[in-house]
């Protein structure tokens, strides 16, 4: 059977719950994924004076074929977006500058410093989104930034944030469409802090400062990531949940949410319909740690799925920005990009084939019995003739075969790098 006819059969399935399949990929086409550029070259970047990575976060494996060139990375990311159905968005990270091999401090980053990279996002249709780099630095080596005791030193990365909400802005108003620029920084203590509060005193203060640059939000939406803990920050990080939380609904900024960041039972899909009742809107990192915050590159799992259920089932999709944040080093890493957004774009395709009314009503009743028998049995839908359909229809390859792509990439272009 072809793929086609498998979907006409599968499609059967679920329009017997009332489901319409075609309304499905009309709504899943508009979701744009936010694909994080450092999974393409294990968070290096191309500052002219290339630090280790710090801030507590860690790439390990040494695939060959590494991005080392802007030119490289859009063209890996070039690859697997040609693998992945829909229109998206790319994520960047301050340390992506291109400065003509000039040395350029991150305090003194400027929008020209992203004009390739807009140049290639308005040729392939993409939104751009950002990120201030505070880590992988000089003055973040004791793992302080903007919480530093130091004034100077927190005067430098609240320099280097409201440049960077220019450069988001400037992305805005260039494509057309706003950027999301996320700020996100390793500050903690690996021991029992003396003092929790005179840290989180001064990250407010900094956070104040950065953000009393007005900038239009038409053009740049500003986020914050909060951490449980990081390698070097076991005991205390400043930018905790609640630190964040607070911080975003006082001052209307949005609450990024990375499905790493939190106690290893807590789960992020249990969260966006409370933090929605309060925020209209909220900026994930989808990611999956195994055992600490490791960054996998995400599978379809429990979890996935709950986030794209949760999504589709409480009309979050206008207010949730969805971003990715995986990095291995272990496989071929535009493999990583192409298994982890497809992954991505499941979840929710799995989620918009689900009669929500129909399964809500039961639980207003107090159903519970054909709650769960269902939700069970729908987990063995013909989901995959549907996906495959979708990919057909978006012009990607089905199934599998976009692996002989990636392998054939990797013969004629990745094993020719040095890296
Ligand atoms: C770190 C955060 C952060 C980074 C990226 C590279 O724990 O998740 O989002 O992964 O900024
Ligand atoms: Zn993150």
């Amino acid at each position: 059977m072809s793929i086609k006819e498998n979907y006409q059969v599968a499609k059967k399935q679920f329009e017997k719950w009332g489901v319409s399949v075609e309304d499905a990929f009309q709504q899943l086409k508009k979701i744009p994924i936010s694909i994080h550029c450092w999974q393409g070259d294990d968070v290096s970047g191309f500052e002219v004076e290339q630090q280790e990575l710090s801030g507590g976060i860690d790439v390990t494996g040494n695939y060959p074929g590494k991005a080392t060139t802007p030119e490289e990375l859009r063209s890996d990311l070039e690859k697997a977006l040609s693998l992945i159905p829909g229109t998206h968005r790319i994520n960047l990270h301050a340390i992506y500058a291109e400065t003509d091999r000039k040395v350029v401090d991150r305090d003194q980053l400027e929008p020209e410093h992203f004009k390739n990279w807009v140049e290639w996002a308005k040729k392939h249709h993409l939104g751009l989104d950002f990120n201030p780099t505070l880590f992988s630095h000089p003055k973040a080596d004791d793992g302080l930034t903007l919480a530093h005791p130091d004034k100077e030193i927190r005067d430098f990365w609240i320099d280097h944030c409201i440049q960077s909400r220019k450069i988001g802005a400037y992305f805005g108003k260039e494509l057309g469409t706003p950027a999301l620029t996320n700020i996100w920084i390793p500050d903690g203590y690996k021991d029992i802090p003396s003092d929790r509060l005179t840290p989180r005193e001064r990250l407010k203060e900094s956070l104040d400062q950065i953000f009393d640059y007005e900038i239009d939000e038409s053009l740049n939406m500003d986020a914050v990531e909060s951490k449980l803990f990081g390698i070097g920050s076991e005991a205390y990080v400043v930018g905790s949940h609640e630190f964040y939380m607070g911080y975003a609904l006082k001052n209307n900024k949005l609450c990024l949410l990375d499905t790493g960041h939190y106690h290893p039972t807590e789960m992020v899909s249990n969260k966006i319909s409370a933090m929605l009742l309060y925020s209209d809107q909220l900026a994930l990192h989808v990611s999956r740690p195994v055992r600490w915050d490791s960054d996998h590159v995400i599978v379809l799992d429990d979890e996935l799925k709950e986030i794209g259920l949760e999504l589709v089932r409480n009309n979050a999709l206008d207010k949730v920005s969805i971003g990715l944040d995986f990095f291995d080093a272990s496989i071929n890493r535009v493999a990583a990009w192409t298994i982890g957004t497809r992954n991505m774009i499941k979840s929710l395709l799995y989620a918009l084939l689900l009669p929500h009314n129909h399964l809500k009503q039961l639980q207003e009743e107090g159903n519970f019995t054909d709650r769960l028998a269902l939700m069970e049995e729908f987990k063995t839908y013909p989901f995959g003739a549907i996906w495959d359909y979708y990919c057909e229809q978006m012009g990607v390859p089905t199934q599998e075969s976009w692996l002989e792509e990636v392998k054939q990439y990797e013969k004629e272009v990745l094993s020719k790098r040095n890296s």
